[in-house]
């Protein structure tokens, strides 16, 4: 096994046995939602998981260590940190690990320790995208770039409008990632339940998500999928309202100058604060959704 991985012994022995499993980020604790929400939250994702009948495993750099599967206590240290922790995706992986420093992964280095692992499905908030004016920051995500080469199975609420759908879309279709929807035929956007972008795939059940992604890996097409889940109607937030605030949000980020790895969790911040703490009820409504969905695609695959 890899020498810098550490699995908890509940989540070995459920991969081992090839029981199912939902593998959980970690910068949505750090730097996607304020204490003592993210902790709160991060618990009751792991509970969701575990009522619909998969062991979760929340993953973070720790001591020099990969670890699938944190403890209570090590999500509690993680919470309590924030933003003081590293926000890590591949490129932070080997200082964060040669330190010995605290980092949470993002979607795009949860997804290598998940494979390394050898765990599929993957649920978290929302992927990383293309930024909007990416044709002057070049601001992608490395969320984009993990899909293409990475086999693991990523269950979001779709793709906040802090970013370019479109472009988004353009690019997830070059690099060969496919997205389904669940349930829909729209991508949803995150907080609100459409987008008015089609997709090309509608999934309706676990069952026929789990069987498709078989057919992806069993054929040899090594790679990620999005599955693109939408925030349940009673949380679903107004389109024209949020459109409003994630402008303000990004006009304040371009005032500021702030770019990089820093724009993602300052536009969520922001998002939260402008809309006074209402768009946090409905990132912790659709992450728990997320997390349902997830556990019952791992109870249908069947590891090859
Ligand atoms: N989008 C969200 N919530 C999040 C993130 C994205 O709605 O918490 C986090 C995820 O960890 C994702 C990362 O992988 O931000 C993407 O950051 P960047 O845009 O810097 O690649
Ligand atoms: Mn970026």
């Amino acid at each position: 096994m890899n020498q810098f991985l550490d699995i908890n012994p509940e989540v070995f022995a459920a991969i081992k046995e090839k029981r199912p499993v939902v593998a959980l980020e970690s910068t949505i604790i750090s730097h996607g939602m304020p204490y003592p929400e993210n902790m709160e939250t991060a618990l009751k994702v792991e509970a969701e998981v575990r009522k619909n009948g998969a062991i979760p495993a929340t993953i973070a750099l720790m001591n020099g260590k990969i670890k699938v599967g944190l403890t209570p206590d090590e999500i509690e240290k993680l919470a309590k940190a924030g933003t003081r922790v590293i926000k890590t995706s591949r490129r932070d992986i080997p200082v964060v690990l040669s330190k010995k420093l605290m980092g949470a992964t993002t979607v795009s280095a949860t997804m290598i320790a998940a494979e390394l692992a050898g765990i599929k499905i993957f649920a978290t908030g929302g992927i990383g995208g293309v930024h909007r004016g990416a044709n002057q920051t070049f601001d992608i995500s490395a969320d984009l770039y993990e899909l293409e080469r990475t086999s693991v199975a990523v269950v979001c609420a779709g793709i906040k409008s802090i970013l370019d759908l479109g472009l988004t879309l353009e690019v997830l279709e070059t690099l060969g990632v496919p997205v389904w929807g669940y349930q829909t035929d729209e991508l949803p956007a995150f907080y609100t339940r459409k987008s008015g972008f089609r997709l090309d795939y509608q999934m309706n059940s676990a069952t026929e998500i789990a069987e498709a992604l078989n057919a992806k890996w069993q054929a040899g097409l090594q790679g990620g999928v999005v599955i693109a889940n939408p925030v349940p109607e009673e949380f679903s937030m107004d389109p024209n309202y949020m459109e409003n605030i994630i402008n303000q949000a990004i006009d304040e980020q371009n005032q500021l100058g702030i770019k990089g790895k820093e724009s993602t969790p300052f536009l969520l911040a922001k998002i939260k604060e402008l809309t006074q703490g209402k768009s946090l009820v409905s990132n912790i409504a659709l992450v728990l959704n997320n997390a349902k969905l997830a556990a019952e695609i791992a109870q249908n695959y069947i590891d090859g």
